[in-house]
């Protein structure tokens, strides 16, 4: 087969799952220039991967927290039924992660990316590209005033290089130190409107904020690189940009909204908001949120649980007293989270999500509730 027919085969291929499977969706109506928008699906997952390229420096390596936020991504896609494929010529992150390929160069500036990401693209091929870069330049104040307009080449040769891919521009997460977050937030202020005159000239661009999502709370003690909770934010403000469908998370250790009865909070380092909530192992015990909710409708509910029985386990959800199926948690290990999804049915006001113990007991880390229309 030549190139050309692969990329022929493989385009159709893609039209076809993004018409008809699942997985995917090309929206043409509220995205600029028809997007390409994951969706997160009811049906049967797509036939051919998508494939996904996490392009940055050590914060897309994940360090401080192996796998950073591409973990959770990977969960959120395989709780929806995604058929993903992560590209990339590094492999970095935990056993959990099911494709550890990346592109994140820990130390890099922006034009060493530039340096190698035409290669990159053209062996790798990627439908979507999660592009975050230039903290190092900040950090390490490597002519920061021509920092713009170095992403700014970088994502004019992606766009030129693969022009039917898309790429998500995400700005830089927030630094520790006064002039660290003011160079930061300089460099950030000039990324959306780098964005959308690309998006305007027809370029597949999208902003991700990624700023806005973290706070300098969810730095870890280097203060550059995000926490585990940090990285967690990440995947879920990536996942709402993918799906156009944003997520709001609470914590499952938050006395403010969450009830727990017969367990116990637990804090650690490892898990988001620094807390959890286990031991909701003897009849009777309950996690139980409480969540005030602006509309009523159908919910994609996502709960980062942590399974270390050495075997997958089930928990019973109930919504207001009524039965709301089970959620199935994969074996990682304790501390391991993974993601599990269900749709839910939740009315405007308040409504309480509850689970109890049904095969075995898992450790609640956080839930995320999404719309889904
Ligand atoms: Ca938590």
């Amino acid at each position: 087969m030549t190139r050309l027919d692969r990329i022929i085969l493989t385009a159709t291929a893609l039209f076809v799952c993004l018409a008809a499977c699942a997985g995917l969706r090309l929206q043409t109506g509220g995205a600029p220039h028809g997007a390409l928008v994951v969706a997160p699906p009811n049906a049967a997952p797509a036939s051919l991967p998508v494939r996904v390229m996490p392009l940055g420096d050590s914060i897309t390596d994940g360090l401080q927290a192996l796998g950073g936020y591409r973990s959770d991504l990977w969960e959120y896609m395989k709780a929806d039924g995604m058929n993903t494929d992560f590209v990339g010529s590094r492999s970095s992150g935990p056993p959990q992660l099911g494709d550890r390929d990346d592109e994140g160069h820990p130390g890099w500036r922006i034009h060493q990316l530039t340096a190698h990401t035409r290669g990159w693209l053209l062996k790798y091929r990627p439908d979507i590209v999660l592009l975050q870069a230039g903290t190092n330049d900040v950090i390490q104040r490597w002519g920061l005033p021509a920092a713009p307009t170095r992403l700014n080449a970088l994502i004019d040769l992606i766009t030129a290089t693969l022009p039917n891919a898309q790429v998500y521009v995400a700005t830089i997460t927030p630094l520790a130190g006064r002039l660290n977050e003011k160079r930061a937030s300089a460099y950030n202020a000039t990324i959306p409107a780098m964005v959308a005159a690309k998006a305007t000239a027809g370029r597949h661009v999208r902003l991700v904020d990624m700023h806005s999502a973290l706070s300098r709370a969810d730095l870890s003690s280097d203060g550059i690189h995000p926490t585990t909770g940090g990285y967690a934010k990440m995947a879920a403000q990536w996942y709402s940009a993918l799906t156009g469908k944003p997520m709001t998370q609470w914590e499952a250790e938050s006395p403010s909204y969450a009830t727990v009865s017969n367990g116990e909070r637990l804090e650690t380092a490892n898990a988001s908001g620094d807390g959890k909530v286990g031991y909701l192992s003897a009849a009777g015990s309950f996690l139980e949120f409480a969540l005030q909710l602006p509309r009523a409708g159908r919910y994609r509910l996502y709960v980062r649980a942590g399974n270390g029985a050495g075997r997958a386990c089930e928990q019973r959800l109930t919504v207001d007293g009524r039965p709301a199926g089970r959620l199935r948690y994969p074996a990682y290990g304790w501390d391991r989270w993974t993601i599990t999804a269900a749709g839910v049915d939740l009315g405007a006001g308040r409504n309480t999500l509850r689970f109890t113990r049904a095969t075995c007991s898992a450790e609640i880390d956080s839930i995320a509730l999404a719309p889904v229309r």
